[in-house]
């Protein structure tokens, strides 16, 4: 089990009745409405793949592709900071950066994780000063309250780590794509604001689990928007959007009562899609897609954007 999996994820039972294209849905996500499921698709051949989802510019969760990605066992957390921790990474909150170096910041999130569950145990514990001593402070300027490591990349300038991920393979033709691989590192509560890409984007989990929500290229007009948030969206701005405490991010957490369909902003949306992603599997979005990015729990994800050469 790699280094950054809770445990609880390894008592998940594994499903492994997918059928090839057939619309399933893990009972981890049973809770979803079919209206608001992603699809998933179980090891789809790179033909099937680029036919079926890549050229009808259909999102979709593929499962079993990276069952042979190095990566999945080898990327622990002490084998990330031997490999990455000393090098220096620029953590971007709008024009202001913070930098950290690697091997702090992943030795920092695994300790915050732990404190979070020491928390969960026991909600009396004050875990604010010692959260405070792991990270250096933000820019005011920010609604984020702990650093996320977005974009360590390209991978391909990382030679140790790049040939552990192996998303060439849903391509037939892969020397036709231009393809740039970047590492993401989530705490649990950090997120990727809405916004969206000129790239076709897959997230590949390598371990923990995150929740995605997508709207297609027409969904702004969907969202509950003022007129100006709108203009933010087109102008490739990702918007900030205060989610509601007892919003549900993590599935298994039915304490939580507000689906993401429900959130403010989503709630009259017909066009919304959430999905837990966890280990092993990738969700391919595609270009001008709509995604809102949240880290159940730790997680290691490798971004892949994808345009045709
Ligand atoms: O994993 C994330 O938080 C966001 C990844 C992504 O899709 C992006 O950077 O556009």
């Amino acid at each position: 089990m790699a280094f950054f999996e809770p445990l609880s994820q390894a008592f998940i039972p594994l499903k492994l009745h997918y059928l090839k294209h057939e619309y399933t849905t893990p009972e981890i996500a049973s809770d979803i409405p079919i209206a608001h499921q992603i699809k998933h698709v179980h090891k789809p051949t790179a033909e099937e793949f680029f036919r079926l989802y890549y050229t009808t510019k259909t999102p979709v969760i593929i499962t079993g592709v990276m069952d042979d990605w190095p990566a999945l066992e080898k990327w622990t957390k002490d084998y990330l900071v031997e490999k990455t921790g000393a090098c220096t990474h620029t953590f971007r909150y709008g024009r202001e950066n913070i930098k950290m170096k690697v091997g702090d910041y992943l030795e920092s999130a695994q300790k915050y994780s732990e404190l979070l569950k020491q928390k969960k145990q026991d909600p009396s514990l004050s875990i604010e000063e010692d959260v405070a001593k792991l990270f250096p402070a933000l820019p005011k300027s920010t609604d984020e309250k702990i650093p996320y490591m977005r974009h360590f990349g390209p991978l391909q300038n990382w030679k140790v780590l790049a040939s552990d991920v192996k998303p060439e393979c849903l391509f037939p033709e892969p020397s036709k794509v231009f393809l740039r691989n970047f590492i993401f590192v989530g705490i649990p509560g950090t997120k990727t604001n809405i916004h969206y890409d000129d790239s076709d984007n897959f997230m590949a989990v390598i371990s923990g689990e995150k929740l995605i929500t997508l709207l297609p290229p027409d969904g702004e007009e969907e969202m509950n928007l003022e007129p100006h948030q709108k203009q933010r969206l087109r102008d490739f701005e990702a918007l900030p959007f205060d989610d509601p405490a007892d919003l549900r991010i993590d599935m298994k957490d039915t304490s939580k009562t507000i689906l993401m369909h429900e959130h403010p902003v989503f709630k009259s949306a017909k066009h919304v899609y959430y999905s837990p992603i966890k280990k092993g599997e990738i969700v391919f979005f595609p270009a001008r897609w709509y995604h809102y990015i949240h880290n159940v729990d730790l997680s290691v994800s490798v971004t892949v954007q994808s345009t045709p050469l």
